[in-house]
C-alpha cells in the first residue's frame, strides 16, 4: 500500500506491548514532548530515548491502523467523501510522523544502543513525502497527494465510442500487433496525466521544504538515507550495480530491435537506433514477455503458453492465489488467514472506481493481510499474484519486531520477496502442479530463458530511470517545464526507447506510470530485480541443484522455507546486509547471480547480434 513510511504497510496491536509495560509514565513522557518539544535538549538520556521511542511506536501503531483502514475503503471505493476522508487522515498522520522526526533532534547528541539508533534513524528519514511543520502545509500535500491518485486510478480514453479504462488499454498494448492501434492506445493513456503536472511541481516544492526542516538537502537525500549507508554511497551503489548489467541489457535490445525490425518494417521500427515505446508489449515498455511470440528463436524448441494453458484449464483470478499459497505452503509457511480470503480484491468490480495497480496489505500489523488486485487469468498476473503474497508473507514473519522493525531489511528485499518465489515457477513445477504434461527439453532452454529476459533483463534500465527522474526533479536540476523532456532524455538514455511520435507541449508522461503521482520510490525495484536472482541462486545452491539455474525449483523444499524464513523474520531490525548474509552468505548487492542465470542466453544473444551495430 502507499504509505507514509516507507515500504511498510500498516499498523499493529502493538497497543498489547504499550499496555503492558508502564502505560502511564508513556503517558506521562508523551504530554511532557507535546509541551516542550525541545525541552531539555542537553540533559537527555538513553532512558529518555527508550521512553520516546516506546511512545512514539505506540502513537504510530494506532495511527497506522487508522489510515490504514481508511486508505483500504478509499482504494476500494473512490468517492468524493472517501478522498475527504483519506486526505484528512493522511495529512493528520503526516503531521504525526513529522513532529515525531522532529523530535528525534533532541537524542542527536546522544551515545545511543544500536536498536535505538536505528529506530531514530528511521523515524527521521523513514517519511516518503514529508510536510514541512508549518500550518497547512500536511493538508495541502494531502490533498494533492489524493488527486493525483485518484485522476491515476479513474483515468480512461475513449476509443471507437468506448470509454477504456488502463486495464483494457493495457490489454491493447499486451496483444495488438498493429502499430496504429498501439500508438493510439499508447497515447490515449498519456491524455490522462497532463492535468497532474502543477500539483506535482507544488508537492515537490513543498516536501522538499519538508525534508530541509528534518536536515536533509533536499528529498532525494532522504529517500537515499533508508539503505544503511551515506546517500552518497547508496547513488554510487546503484551506479555499480547497473554498470554490472548494462551488458545483458545492451544485448537484449539489440536482438528484440532487430526481430520488431522484421515484423514491422522499416517504416515503423527501424534497425537502427531506439525502439518505439508502444512496440514492446506494455504500457510503459517495462517488461515486455508479451510481444515474446514475435521476438521468439526461431530454433527453439518446444515451449508453452502459460496464459493459454491457464484459461484453458478454466484458471479462475482466485484459483492463482490459492496456487501461490499452496507455493509458500510448500516451503512450510503457515496458510492465509480466512479473512484474507474474505476481506482482500481479487478481480476487478464492474461498478464502482477502484485503484486497480496490485498492492499488499496488512492493515493491523499483525495478520488482517490482503492484497487487492484486477486480476486477470494471464502469465503475467500470474507472476504478480506471487509478487503480492510475497509482501504478505514478509508482513505476517516480521509481525514480533517493534513497530519500526515491521518493514523490509530494506525496501528492495519487500519487492523482491515474490518474485523470487515466482522464479520457481519452473517447466518441472508446472508440470507438478498439471498445468503441463511434458517438460520440454534442453532445446527449449534458450526460448525458456529469452521469455524470463523479456521480463527481467529488459525492466532494469526502467527501475533505474525512474528514480533518476526524481533524484534530477527533487534536487531541483529540472525546472517544471522541462519535467517531460527530462523524463525522455532518461528513457532514451537507459532504455534506448522513444516515443511513437511528438509530445504535445503540455505532455506530463511520468504521470502516467502510477508510482509517481502514487508516491512509491522506484529504486526498490531495480534493487529487487537484481537481489531476486541472488536470492535464487542461494536457494539452489542451498537445495543441492546443480543444473541451470532457470531450472531450479525450491518448491517443496522446507528447509529452504525455514532459513528463508529467519531472514524474513528479521524485519528491518538489523542492517540490511545482516539480513542478506543471513539467507545467502553475502553481504552485498550482487549482479553476478542474475549475470550467471542468463549466461547461456547472453552466449546465444552475442552470437545472433553478431555483426549487428548494437546501442542506439
Ligand atoms: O508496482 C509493482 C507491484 C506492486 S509493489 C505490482 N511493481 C512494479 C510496477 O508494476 O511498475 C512490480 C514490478 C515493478
Ligand atoms: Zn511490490
Amino acid at each position: 500500500m502507499k504509505s507514509l513510511w516507507l515500504g511498510s504497510a500498516a499498523l499493529g496491536c502493538l497497543m498489547l506491548a504499550a499496555c503492558d509495560s508502564g502505560e502511564n509514565s508513556i503517558l506521562a513522557e508523551r504530554q511532557q514532548v507535546r509541551e516542550n518539544p525541545s525541552a531539555n535538549h542537553s540533559e537527555v538520556t538513553v532512558e529518555d530515548a527508550r521512553a520516546f521511542l516506546a511512545d512514539a511506536e505506540a502513537q504510530l501503531t494506532e495511527n497506522s491502523e487508522y489510515v490504514g483502514r481508511i486508505a483500504w475503503i478509499n482504494a476500494n471505493f473512490i468517492t468524493y467523501d472517501t478522498n475527504w476522508l483519506l486526505a484528512r487522515a493522511g495529512s493528520e498522520s503526516t503531521q504525526l510522523a513529522v513532529r515525531l522526526a522532529n523530535e528525534t533532534k533532541r537524542f542527536e547528541d546522544l551515545d545511543l544502543p544500536e536498536d535505538l539508533r536505528r529506530k531514530m534513524n528511521i523515524l527521521r528519514s523513514g517519511i516518503t513525502i514529508p510536510a514541512p511543520s508549518r500550518e497547512g502545509a500536511a493538508d495541502e500535500l494531502a490533498e494533492i497527494s489524493t488527486r493525483l491518485d485518484t485522476t491515476y486510478a479513474t483515468g480512461t480514453y475513449e476509443i471507437n465510442g468506448e470509454s477504456l479504462d488502463l486495464v483494457q488499454l493495457g490489454n491493447i498494448m499486451g496483444t495488438s500487433r498493429n502499430p496504429q492501434e498501439l500508438q493510439t492506445a499508447w497515447e490515449g493513456w498519456r491524455t490522462v496525466s497532463p492535468v497532474m503536472a502543477d500539483d506535482y511541481a507544488r508537492m515537490v516544492e513543498v516536501a522538499n521544504e519538508g525534508a530541509r526542516e528534518l536536515g536533509f538537502a533536499n528529498l532525494t537525500e532522504m529517500w537515499l538515507s533508508n539503505y544503511d549507508m551515506p546517500a552518497d554511497e547508496m547513488e554510487a551503489e546503484v551506479e555499480r550495480l547497473w554498470g554490472q548489467v548494462e551488458p545483458l541489457y545492451k544485448e537484449l535490445h539489440c536482438y528484440v530491435r532487430s526481430q520488431l525490425n522484421e515484423e514491422y518494417g522499416d517504416a515503423v521500427q527501424p534497425a537502427t537506433g531506439p525502439i518505439r515505446a508502444d512496440l514492446l508489449g506494455n504500457m510503459w515498455a517495462q517488461q515486455w514477455s508479451n510481444v515474446y511470440d514475435l521476438v521468439a528463436p526461431g530454433e527453439a524448441g518446444p515451449s508453452y503458453d502459460l496464459t493459454q494453458i491457464l484459461n484453458e484449464q478454466g484458471y479462475t483470478a482466485h484459483r492463482m492465489v490459492e496456487t501461490g499459497e499452496g507455493f509458500f505452503s510448500s516451503l512450510g509457511f503457515e496458510p492465509l488467514p480466512e479473512t484474507f480470503w474474505e476481506r482482500s480484491l481479487i478481480t476487478q468490480p464492474q461498478d464502482r472506481n477502484v485503484v486497480c495497480h496490485a498492492s499488499a496489505w496488512d492493515l493491523d500489523n499483525v495478520d488482517d493481510i490482503r492484497i487487492k488486485m484486477c486480476t486477470q487469468v494471464n502469465a503475467e498476473d500470474f507472476q504478480t499474484v506471487h509478487h503480492e503474497l510475497g509482501h504478505n508473507y514478509y508482513q505476517r514473519a516480521y509481525n514480533q519486531q517493534d513497530f519500526l522493525f515491521r518493514n523490509g531489511a530494506h525496501d528492495g528485499f519487500h519487492e523482491a520477496i515474490g518474485d523470487f518465489i515466482g522464479l520457481s515457477i519452473t517447466p518441472e513445477y508446472l508440470r507438478q502442479l498439471g498445468l503441463i504434461d511434458e517438460v520440454p527439453s534442453a532445446e527449449a532452454d534458450t526460448g525458456l530463458l529469452l521469455n524470463q529476459a523479456l521480463d527481467k533483463i529488459a525492466f532494469l534500465p526502467f527501475g533505474l530511470m525512474v528514480d533518476k527522474w526524481r533524484w534530477s526533479v527533487f534536487r531541483g536540476d529540472v525546472a517544471p517545464a522541462d519535467y517531460n523532456q527530462a523524463w525522455w532524455d532518461l528513457r532514451t538514455q537507459y532504455q534506448g526507447i522513444v516515443p511513437p511520435g511528438p509530445r504535445p507541449a503540455d505532455a506530463f508522461d511520468p504521470g502516467a506510470k502510477y508510482h509517481i503521482p502514487g508516491n512509491t520510490p522506484y529504486l526498490r525495484y531495480f534493487l529487487s530485480f537484481v537481489m531476486q536472482f541472488q536470492f535464487h541462486k542461494a536457494a539452489c545452491d542451498m537445495a543441492g541443484w546443480e543444473g541451470p539455474l532457470h531450472r531450479c525449483s525450491i518448491y517443496d523444499n522446507e528447509e529452504v522455507g525455514r532459513r528463508f524464513n529467519a531472514m524474513l523474520e528479521m524485519g528491518a531490525s538489523q542492517p540490511w546486509p545482516d539480513a542478506l548474509e543471513a539467507f545467502t552468505g553475502t553481504r552485498e548487492m550482487d549482479g553476478s547471480a542474475i549475470i550467471a542465470y542468463f549466461q547461456p542466453l547472453m552466449t546465444y544473444l552475442e552470437d545472433e547480434n553478431e555483426g549487428q551495430e548494437c546501442g542506439w
